[in-house]
């Protein structure tokens, strides 16, 4: 079949819509039709050149929405006409990370995940007969997707798609991160590095967790109304202060933050971030995604001192089990999302939606097709 995607030939250049051929589910696979996508910082990571498991030429895209069109051999748990959105990070229930009930990372099709192929280590995508990769097992920046059966979570099908895609990644990364990894307590305080979409993913679940105060820290003042209406109760902007910005939150906060959470990948914000904790108890989750080969650093009394370093990847959601409620909480009013999109464009606009995130326009830019 022939579909219309935005293909990433190499790195540093935009997207460019092609027309591709995709082949049909193999057994424990599932087409589905895209509805709609977020374009998340990550997808602009990748295209950089920055991430070192970028591949190209690919499709990129991972904060999907769409619907089941056709299943391959063996599929069970989802079917034609169901609503779902795919999952970078899978659910098979049955790899021993999946049973550790310790971690959200399957480590099931991993592998092949890596190297932008399916899991029988092939590519369901072609130009002229040239192989096209997957990307993140999702490669939502196109009109249809083949994806494994265990990297889908069916949801309600009430939900409009063109918001809920903002569950595939970015909202649930940030409000998983606060509740599902640093499990923040009321009365906390909380510091946020970096505030665009998992920056106030972040301070929405700080709110949910009840925390006290919510400082949010930007480089981009432009950034704070939105953060304020999530529920940042304070800003800081590191350029506005001759004070490294650690000092400046320890200052602030009598001793220093009891959570902080870095969203931007720049490494020495990270040290920032673990360093404005409080002794003793402070725990910093490091959820920005660094350049290849960068490394973080600190000195290592901060820990003895009882500061914690932690990471998150997805919130520590599982996708397959627990994303179908947060969708449900959606609905029900207990979480925002349609406020995280700040600009909608069809696919053939796609580059305007990584200039907006460049350029700190916004939030959340959604494709529909
Ligand atoms: P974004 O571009 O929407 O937001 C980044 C924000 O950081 C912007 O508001 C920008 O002004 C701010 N910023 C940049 N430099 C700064 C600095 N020195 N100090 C303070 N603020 C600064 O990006 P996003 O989509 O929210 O993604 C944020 C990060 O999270 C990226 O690194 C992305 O790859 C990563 N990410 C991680 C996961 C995960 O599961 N761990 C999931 C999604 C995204
Ligand atoms: O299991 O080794 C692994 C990799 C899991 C991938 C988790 C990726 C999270 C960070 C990337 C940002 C996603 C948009
Ligand atoms: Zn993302
Ligand atoms: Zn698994």
């Amino acid at each position: 079949m022939k579909i219309r995607a935005a293909v990433a030939w190499e790195a540093g250049q935009p997207l460019s819509i092609e027309t591709l051929d995709i082949q049909g589910p193999k057994a424990g696979e599932v087409m589905i039709k895209m509805v709609a996508t977020g374009v998340c910082h990550t997808d602009a990571f990748t295209l950089s050149g920055a991430d070192p498991e970028g591949i190209f030429p690919s499709v990129l895209g991972h904060e999907g929405g769409a619907i089941v069109v056709e299943i391959g051999a063996g599929v069970t748990s989802v079917a034609v006409d169901d609503h779902v959105i795919p999952l970078y990070t899978p659910e098979c229930g049955e790899c021993n990370f999946c049973t550790s009930g310790k971690t959200n990372l399957c480590q099931a099709i991993r592998a092949t995940q890596g190297q932008g192929l399916m899991p029988d280590g092939t590519s369901r995508l072609s130009f002229n007969g040239q192989t096209i990769y997957h990307y993140m097992g999702t490669s939502t920046f196109a009109e249809y997707a083949v994806v494994p059966e265990i990297a889908l979570a069916k949801i309600n099908r009430h939900a409009p798609l063109d918001k809920v895609c903002l569950l595939g990644c970015g909202i649930t990364t940030g409000v998983g991160a606060v509740l599902n990894t640093a499990k923040v307590e009321a009365g906390s305080t909380v510091a946020v590095f970096g505030l665009g979409g998992i920056g106030c993913g972040v301070i929405q679940g700080a709110v949910m967790a009840g925390a006290s105060r919510i400082i949010g820290v930007d480089i981009n003042p432009d950034k704070f109304e939105f953060a304020k209406q999530m529920g940042a109760t304070e800003f800081v902007n590191p350029k506005d202060h001759e004070l490294p910005i650690q000092d400046v939150l320890i200052d602030l906060t009598d001793g220093g933050v009891d959570y902080s959470f870095e969203c931007v990948g720049n490494v020495e914000l990270m040290r920032s971030a673990l360093e404005c904790c409080h002794k003793g108890w402070g725990e910093s989750v490091i959820i920005g995604v660094a350049g290849a080969g960068q490394e973080i650093a600190t000195r290592p009394f901060q820990l003895v001192t009882g500061r914690v370093w932690r990471g998150s990847a997805f919130g520590g959601v599982k996708g397959r089990s627990q994303l179908p409620g947060m969708v449900d909480q959606y609905m029900a009013g207990e979480l925002k999302v349609d406020e995280f999109v700040s600009h909608t464009m069809p696919l053939d606009k796609i580059n305007e939606a990584f200039d907006l995130m460049h350029a700190g326009n916004g939030i959340r830019s959604v494709i529909t097709f």
